[in-house]
């Protein structure tokens, strides 16, 4: 097995997976699974090349655990950061009391405005602690991290989703629940 290339393999089924299964022919079901063999077949069709050694290292490897497979290993998805529609089927969680996100300056203004949005993802991607919500905010810039006041909009009837590999995910968070 070649691990060199884990890294690019990643950012592939991250692509693959989370927003354009179309670049491979790849077929996904409304809860977001792929099956693993279709998986392997269509990525070395378009000379992706992977087996099934490779894909389980990748998926246990992978820095935030972004994939998993189904119980009998037969289909994979993409835990969350989907800008494709998928149903995860998540079961709602209660919060902790704040919840971090990590953004930049330059949406300061716009979230002041109207809260922060999912953008083209499927959800809002909250952090439990700063440190994750610093590196999640550095993928832009300098980092700015605004707390969320999670549970008191739990309290208030918002819903929130905890993902497999433990991201929290909202729909919208309202300004009044930001501390900037
Ligand atoms: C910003 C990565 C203007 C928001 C990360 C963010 C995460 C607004 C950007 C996951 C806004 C959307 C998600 C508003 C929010 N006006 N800008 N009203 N509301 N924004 O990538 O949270 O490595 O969709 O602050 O680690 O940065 O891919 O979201 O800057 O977990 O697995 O709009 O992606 O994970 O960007 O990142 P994104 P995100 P992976």
């Amino acid at each position: 097995m070649d691990k060199k290339n884990t890294k690019e393999i990643s950012k592939f089924l991250s692509l693959v997976l989370r927003h354009s299964p179309q670049t491979i022919q790849l077929i996904l079901d409304e809860n977001g699974w792929a099956k693993v063999d279709e998986l392997i077949e269509q990525c070395n069709k378009y000379q992706k090349v992977i087996d099934i050694e490779l894909l389980q290292y990748v998926v246990e490897n992978n820095d935030k655990k972004r994939f998993a497979f189904n119980d009998d290993k037969t289909k994979i998805r993409a835990s969350q950061g989907h800008s494709i529609v998928v149903e995860l089927e998540l079961d709602e969680v209660i919060p902790t009391d704040l919840l971090f996100h990590g953004t930049v300056e330059r949406f300061l203004d716009a979230i002041a405005k109207e809260g922060l949005q999912k953008m083209e993802r499927q959800h809002l991607h909250l952090s439990k602690d700063k440190e994750t919500a610093i590196k999640v905010g550095s993928r832009r810039g300098k980092p700015v991290i605004l707390t969320v006041k999670a549970k008191e909009m739990h309290d208030d009837g918002f819903k929130f989703y905890l993902s497999e590999n433990k991201v929290w995910l909202t729909d919208h968070v309202p300004a009044k629940y930001i501390e900037f």
